[in-house]
């Protein structure tokens, strides 16, 4: 396995309209991140992701860009975003924009031009089709992909996402050499790499066919038509030959729907990118086809097994992995494995170290390492995701009440994440002197950085630890560059894995379950010394192994 200083990275996910408010304005900016980069080195971060911060009529929160070399003002100058990755490079911290080139918003001057003259060489930078020849083919935030071209009697435009976000023509060789030219420009101010957003969508099937229909619309998944599409390949590879392979960067792929078998192809040394996020493994609510809101049931050994696979065929491929739990698009992790009562100080740092110590590159979302949990939001509306209020509107088509509608999508709202990061036991939470722009949680009075900072058995001193432990520890390589191995597969509610290396083994163990184990009887000869754990432990190897409910421990283990 080569070593890549990507690899030895922690990662740290800001959403920057809900970081932090320099201004008082209501909305974090640039000058708010510049103003707790220290928090992140204290947290041991190496790598930020920010989402994005360009010019953006912010109908997606900046995922809809009207001009990619510019900064929203909202967020601040572009001066302040060479401070920003000025004062991260000072600390070591290495930044990854988000690119977002499936489409741009229907305000950038391409978009405006391709409108104004049907002639312009704009007009073919977006996928436009005559009303006969359009497809059913529906939307991620719902209803078609087809929009009607302003000002044209009989064209359409189309867009995967909302109809403010035109998709661009990758067919188009020009449109492909401008959006290179911007990610150069970039690169050459010395930031670290990309997240790369919605990169399975560039190519459309090119025989536009209609689909059978899988919902009351009449419509079909627009993933039939254009995720993952033969051809696809061609774009990435030269992409990536133009643009990142010329860089000592990391990229890293949101790419929904890739086939395991596939992965090779888009990530690794050989691959498009230099890692994707892997979604195999989330909790299983209704997801393709399926409608959005259907809860289902999922055991621990069917959700330990899709891990185990994943990271087996990481392992077989040679590849790296971002592991996550949340992003700004999901619900906060905590929300999604647990019934509220059985949330609390264990079950959260254990959920967060079981993804934490698997082979990869932690990737932690701001607020979840103090434990954020969903949005409580009492009111429909007060949403402000686009997705979540078409949601809102679908779950009341389907005969739900207010206040069902209202708990069917609060339980999986894109807003979950994104209420202002928790600061301090302060008005908003500190993230503010102004009411922000989404509410702040009920509970920021316990959960908070200045709180839980103070307080030896918090949340964020159990992620200060891990994080300490990955990468300072003697346990370093291990945990970093050791193998996966998947152990007590005959226990249902036990998730256990070894790292090892060089002849030595950590293991992480966790019991998912709210109730005490015995594991003294599973255990052949084996001793461990103890690394980490989020309850009290005996290290007296006299003594039964127990584990209460809920505890993890990172041990390291030798024969008896
Ligand atoms: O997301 C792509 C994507 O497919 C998501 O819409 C995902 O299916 C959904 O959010 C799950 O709830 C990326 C960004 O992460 C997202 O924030 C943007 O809205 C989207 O692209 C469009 O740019
Ligand atoms: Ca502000």
């Amino acid at each position: 396995m080569e070593k890549k200083w990507w690899k030895e990275a922690v990662a740290y996910q800001i959403y920057p309209k809900s970081f932090y408010d320099s201004n008082g304005d209501g909305i974090g900016d640039l000058r708010g991140i510049i103003e707790k980069l220290d928090y992140l080195v204290d947290l041991g971060i190496n790598i930020i992701w920010i989402s994005p911060f360009f010019k953006s009529p912010m109908v997606d929160n900046g995922y809809d860009i009207s001009d990619y070399y510019a900064v929203d003002p909202i967020f601040g100058s572009n001066a302040d975003l060479e401070e920003l990755i000025e004062a991260a490079s000072q600390r070591g911290i290495k930044l990854l924009f988000d690119l977002v080139v499936n489409h741009c918003s229907d305000q950038h001057e391409w978009f405006q031009k391709a409108i104004a003259d049907p002639n312009s060489k704009e007009r073919d930078y977006f996928v436009i089709r005559k009303a006969d020849q359009l497809t059913n083919w529906r939307s991620i935030f719902g209803g078609s992909v087809w929009t009607k071209l302003p000002g044209s009697e009989d064209e359409y435009y189309m867009h995967v996402f909302a109809k403010e976000q035109p998709d661009l023509n990758w067919e188009n060789p020009e449109l492909r050499q401008e959006i290179y030219k911007m990610i150069n420009y970039w690169l050459d101010k010395g930031i670290g790499g990309f997240r790369v957003d919605a990169i399975v969508y560039l190519k459309k099937n090119q025989a536009f066919p209609d689909f059978p229909s899988d919902g009351p619309d009449g419509l079909a998944s627009v993933n039939l038509g254009s995720q993952n599409q033969a051809g696809i390949g061609e774009f990435l590879t030269e992409l990536k030959a133009a643009t990142f392979q010329n860089y000592d960067c990391v990229t890293v792929g949101e790419a929904f729907g890739v086939p395991l078998a596939q992965l090779p192809e888009y990530s690794g040394e050989n691959g498009y990118f230099s890692m994707i996020f892997d979604f195999s493994y989330d909790v299983p609510d209704g997801t393709n086809g399926e409608p959005w809101y259907v809860r289902k049931p999922w055991t621990v050994k069917e959700w330990q097994q899709k891990v185990y696979q994943s990271q087996k065929i990481l392992k077989e491929f040679g590849i790296w992995s971002p592991n996550h739990m949340e992003n700004h698009d999901s619900a906060r992790v905590v929300n999604r494995f647990f019934e509220a009562d059985q949330i609390n100080f264990a079950s959260t740092t254990m959920i967060g170290a079981l993804d934490f110590f698997l082979r990869g590159t932690p990737f932690i979302y701001q607020g979840q390492e103090l434990g954020m949990k969903n949005a409580t939001i009492k009111d429909p509306n007060v949403f402000d995701d686009i997705q979540t209020k078409d949601q809102y509107q679908v779950a009341l088509a389907a005969n739900f009440s207010t206040s069902e509608a209202l708990k069917a999508v609060l339980h999986r709202s894109r807003d979950n994440a994104r209420t202002p990061m928790q600061w301090q036991d302060e008005i908003y939470a500190g993230f503010s002197s102004a009411q922000p722009w989404l509410p702040v949680n009920d509970d920021y009075r316990e959960y908070n950085v200045a709180t839980e900072r103070n307080d030896a058995n918090s949340i964020l001193n159990f992620y200060r630890r891990m994080i300490e432990i990955r990468q300072k520890s003697a346990y370093r390589e291990i945990l970093i560059y050791g193998d996966f191995r998947p152990v007590y597969l005959d226990l249902d509610n036990i998730v256990a894995y070894d790292r090892h290396l060089a002849g030595k083994t950590v293991r992480v163990i966790c019991n998912f379950q709210n109730q005490a184990i015995e594991l003294q009887k599973y255990r052949q000869n084996e001793k461990y010394q103890l690394i980490l754990s989020n309850d009290a432990y005996s290290t007296n190897q006299e003594q039964l192994l127990q584990l209460n409910p809920y505890q993890v421990i990172l041990v390291e283990v030798t024969e008896q």
